[in-house]
């Protein structure tokens, strides 16, 4: 292949890589986002162990996921009240695969338990097919809203 050719490609394959590891933050929030790996690994993290299906504990580490929607700027904690409370976060995948928290599920003022964005566990980066980031709700009795591969958040308000 040709010199401008292999550039070419290089160029194609870093910028897929950045846009692979890009999330956003949309919908009913006065700052949306688009974060970069770099910038969400820059984040405060916070561990959670939790059994996985396996049925063995293992140690999670990411972003809780309330605080990716408050530097999106919405109203948590005593704020969360009258219309605020209709609001709920859809989680969405790279494969199209939806989930929907309301928002006191995550909201420490409000919720028991961190669900996090997870982008490690045991130490080591979430593998392909599952990361670079992964929903962890510790304790939840079904995997079903551990969303693999998560690509965006949207908050929306109930009609
Ligand atoms: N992106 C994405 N995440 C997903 C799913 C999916 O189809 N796509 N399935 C869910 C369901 S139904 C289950 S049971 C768990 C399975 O998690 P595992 O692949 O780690 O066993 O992932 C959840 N997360
Ligand atoms: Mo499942």
């Amino acid at each position: 292949m040709n010199r401008p050719v292999v550039f070419l490609l290089g160029l194609l394959l870093m910028v897929s890589k950045v846009y692979a590891q890009t999330l956003t933050v949309s919908g009913e929030v006065t700052k949306p986002l688009t974060l970069q790996a770099a910038e969400l690994k820059a984040m405060p993290h916070t561990d959670v162990t939790s059994p996985d299906r396996d049925g063995k504990e293992h140690r999670y580490s990411g972003v809780p996921v309330i605080e990716l929607l408050k530097q999106a700027g919405i109203s948590t904690g005593s704020e969360l009240r009258g219309k605020h409370l209709t609001k709920y976060a859809v989680v969405k995948a790279a494969d199209g695969y939806e989930v929907v928290f309301a928002l006191p599920e995550l909201d420490p003022a409000f919720a028991t338990r961190t669900i996090l964005l997870a982008d490690s566990v045991d130490g080591t980066a979430l593998p392909a097919g599952t990361g670079p980031y992964r929903v962890i709700v510790p304790g939840e009795k079904k995997p079903t809203r551990w969303v693999r591969v998560v690509k965006a958040i949207e908050v929306r308000i109930a009609e």
